[in-house]
């Protein structure tokens, strides 16, 4: 047993204590102290500091002794590698879980301080773009609450996803500047500093028992520094790692350059090496084939391998046990080239023979899959690949020689079979096929919804399916309830936990118990008070920011995601539009008042989702203003959605909008974080909402649209838009007014391409749900009118979610994927978790 953290030391009382006065002492303190402030001069950033330095000196304690825990217990660790963390304001989370919000709260107002202006005071970590960077947030969260050993290994983006201004109806992008007042979460360890090599090549050699080795000669290295955060469990001493690389020069650097004299150079190549952890890429589901993508995956992905062996290294065990050590789950494809990493490191850096380095490697990874998009794949060009990773290049083509002998084997005489499995794809320009090396590499393969699961089984990775059923599983999606219900829909958090006690928040099951209260007049007269306020508040912030008023008694419709073609947020404007056109028809025509809210970014370069933003804005300006329309219907797209926002409008939500072509979003999680704040969903049968059909009751859902298998029938049999826009005069009327310039200030041109998509090509069958669609939405209009009806559907929502807590899903791939058993961390009586 190792002992690397003393177990007696001494902690001063000022940053343990959590009675309101040592708090504020506290708080004070760190005011003074690390922002060098006291109150007359201090910004509410520097009181921001110097509340999340208390809190932090309160969680150091749970920290320091998991930590310690791990390295003496030694015990079995989930790695969870993404190149995405979205993970959202820290400070209220870690309240929440440390049991601290509420003496906070006081403590804050008796110094004159409002703590929910503080919170709003964080800069968030916007280290992803979408789904899959939030997804691994949840997970980290459901990890840490559930007491599993586990470290989160990614890249600590300089800048994270851009923040969105709109101008002029248009999404304008700004950089994202979250580290420029400091971030009192992450602490860097420069100690703790590893070496990435990239570029050169490789030569053989032969060692000193007389065995030809491979050594890889690099053109340049790198220093990847760690930043670590804790990610606190829920009411548990459990404090897991998330752990961010920054890429620096090495020291060798300066050296070398300054030796040639060319001062300048020196400085300016070293500046260089920091562009690799510069900035994320902002393109959601979507592959470009960019060198410094590349080295970024690399990057994050060797760091985070040497990290785990140098763990094991201090913890005295040996590498051949690497498997029996760490699970490691691949978060996409993103970090893939560690199977070819893990070999290098066996192969050439310990001297592992081939077979006993192949077994290992593949008993550890295993590969999560996201999407079905075929332009979300990722492949390399061999040319760049092959000059940024000569090694892995090599170990590669040994990997796919010895999988493509297997294949032949198993199916012999199948040409074609060996050409779409091979990791190398050679129909054309040659490139590496990152799914491929993934599904090789990986014992287990999974999709994140049931019908993901089967699709990626029948299509997507069917070959590899057929190759190695055994290997294929489905991990349904969850999110976390502690970031998604708690802390920010605290008014309805509070009416459950009054009704069925505290018990759902770590088991989310226990909701159902809400189900007895549905026939409880006063309690669906509180639930329905409850979701007013929240509205209120919203209609609040939208009023100040936008200077549009909406009316709170109207159904908040809300679609809330990225933009995206196969998302069709188009859809639900050809609706609005619909509904616009029948009120300038009839204008004293009796319809449920609706405020439709949207909110997403488009990737910088997807000029098709950016004209869906402009869009919007558009049909906003002439619905918000024209008179007719009298406040019956609103639109307001809301702008930089992020994490801190999707706070505030999944709890103030009526319906929500789950409106994908069948067959494309692979389980969405908004979908789940609407419907366990109580909104009904109007959706497709598509990813997680099959799921979550079942789970509400399909009498609390409103079904719409085409099925997968619909989508591809009708495609397969030579689909035409034009069929569904000569053949119903609404729709006609809809586009032809898009098309008119109507909602362009005269400009026929301005939505061409969009509408030219649609008439011609169609690829998400927009036109051919469109009826559907509106059809389903004259259902939710009348059932909205009966609001005692609503109320109840709306209820049984939230009590039937259970099963979409990130706690089930976790527990799912600890079953199936990665047994790791929980481990409990002793923390002295003394700073022990207090709820
Ligand atoms: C799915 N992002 C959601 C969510 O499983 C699903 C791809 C390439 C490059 C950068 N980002 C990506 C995704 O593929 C992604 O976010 N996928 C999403 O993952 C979590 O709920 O349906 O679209």
């Amino acid at each position: 047993m190792v002992s690397i953290v003393p177990n007696n030391i001494q902690i001063e009382d000022d940053r343990t204590g959590i009675d309101i006065e040592t708090l504020k002492r506290a708080f004070l303190d760190n005011l003074f102290y690390i922002q060098a402030k006291f109150p007359r001069i201090a910004t509410k950033n520097d009181y921001y500091m110097a509340l999340a330095y208390t809190v932090r000196d309160r969680l150091l304690n749970r920290w320091l002794r998991t930590t310690q825990t791990y390295l003496e217990k030694a015990p079995r660790t989930v790695a969870y590698l993404s190149a995405e963390f979205l993970l959202g304001p820290h400070l209220g989370n870690n309240l929440i879980n440390l049991g601290l919000y509420n003496v906070v709260k006081q403590a804050m107002e008796e110094l004159g301080l409002n703590l929910t202006d503080l919170l709003e005071q964080e800069e968030e970590p916007g280290l992803g773009n979408g789904g899959l960077g939030r997804l691994a947030a949840c997970y980290i969260d459901s990890l840490a609450t559930l007491e599993i050993p586990a470290i989160g290994y990614g890249i600590r983006y300089q800048f994270g996803i851009f923040d969105q201004e709109i101008k002029d109806g248009w999404q304008v992008e700004i950089t994202d500047l979250w580290l420029q007042y400091g971030n009192p979460w992450e602490v860097a360890r420069p100690e703790a500093a590893l070496e990435v090599k990239f570029g050169g090549r490789t030569e053989v050699y032969t060692d000193e028992h007389g065995r030809y080795r491979i050594r890889w000669v690099p053109f340049k290295v790198m220093k990847g520094v760690p930043y670590d955060t804790p990610i606190l469990g829920f009411q548990t001493n459990t404090a897991n790692t998330l752990r961010l690389w920054k890429a620096e020069a090495p020291e060798s650097f300066d050296f070398e350059a300054f030796n040639k004299g060319d001062y300048f150079g020196a400085v300016h190549a070293k500046s260089e090496c920091e562009n690799i952890t510069k900035v994320l890429y902002p393109n959601d589901e979507s592959h470009q084939g960019k060198q410094l993508r590349l080295e970024q995956q690399y990057f994050f992905v060797s760091c985070s391998l040497q990290d785990m062996i140098r763990i094991m290294q201090i913890q005295n065990l040996t590498l051949e046990r690497f498997h029996e050590h760490y699970a490691i789950q691949l978060n996409d494809t993103h970090p893939t080239i560690g199977v070819a990493e893990l070999m290098r490191l066996l192969l050439d850096e310990y001297g592992f023979e081939w077979d006993r380095a192949w077994n290992i490697t593949t008993r550890t990874f295993a590969y999560t899959n996201h999407t079905l998009l075929p332009e979300a794949l990722e492949r390399w060009p061999l040319a760049m690949f092959a000059s940024l990773l000569p090694r892995h290049l090599e170990i590669i083509y040994e990997i796919n020689c010895r999988f493509l002998d297997e294949v032949r084997i198993k199916f012999p005489d199948d040409g074609d079979r060996l050409r779409r499995m091979s990791i190398i794809d050679e129909s054309g320009e040659r490139y590496v096929r990152m799914a491929n090396l993934a599904c090789v590499g990986s014992f287990a393969i999974n999709g994140v919804a049931e019908l993901h699961s089967e699709l990626l089984k029948q299509t997507t990775l069917h070959d590899f399916y057929e190759m190695y059923p055994e290997k294929f599983t489905n991990v349904t999606n969850g999110v976390t309830p502690r970031r998604f219900m708690l802390l920010s829909n605290p008014r309805l958090a509070n009416l459950i936990t009054n009704k069925i006690g505290d018990g759902w928040i770590k088991r989310l099951d226990e909701l159902r118990k809400l189900e007895d209260f549905v026939h409880d007049a006063n309690f669906r007269h509180d639930f329905r008070q409850v979701k007013q306020a929240v509205k209120q508040d919203l209609a609040d912030h939208i009023r100040t920011h936008y200077s549009i008023d909406v009316n709170p008694n109207s159904l908040f419709d809300i679609q809330a995601k990225r933009i995206h073609e196969y998302k069709r947020q188009h859809l639900n404007a050809l609706y609005i539009v619909t509904l616009y056109n029948r009120l300038k028809a009839d204008p004293d025509l009796d319809i449920t008042p609706r405020t439709f809210l949207f909110g997403g970014k488009a990737a910088p370069g997807y000029y098709m989702a950016k004209l869906m933003i402009k869009l919007i804005n558009s049909i906003a300006d002439v619905v918000n203003n024209d008179p007719d329309v009298r406040d019956r219907i609103k639109v307001v797209f809301l702008k930089d959605y992020n994490v801190k926002f999707a706070q505030r409008v999944y709890p103030a939500a009526d319906l929500s909008e789950q409106i994908s072509t069948a067959g494309k979003e692979a389980s969405g999680t908004g979908n789940m974080k609407f419907s366990m704040n109580g909104a009904l969903t109007i959706g497709t049968l598509d990813g997680a909402n099959i799921e979550i059909r079942e789970a509400v009751g399909v009498d609390n859902f409103f079904l719409f649209g085409l099925t997968a298998e619909e989508v591809l029938a009708k495609k397969a049999s030579g689909y035409n838009p034009w069929d569904y826009y000569n053949s119903n005069p609404e729709l006609k009327l809809v586009i032809d007014r898009l098309a008119s310039g109507f909602f362009s200030h005269g400009d026929p041109n301005l939505f061409k391409p969009l509408l030219d998509s649609l008439l011609y090509r169609d690829e998400y069958l927009l036109l051919a749900d469109y009826q559907s669609y509106v059809e389903c939405q004259e259902r939710v209009s009348q059932a909205y009118r009966d609001s005692d009806y609503w109320t109840r559907m709306s209820i049984l929502n939230v009590a039937r979610m259970g099963k979409f807590s990130s706690d089930r899903s976790i527990q799912d791939y600890l079953q199936h994927i990665w047994k790791a058993p929980a481990v409990k961390v002793d923390v002295p009586e003394y700073t022990q978790s207090h709820s």
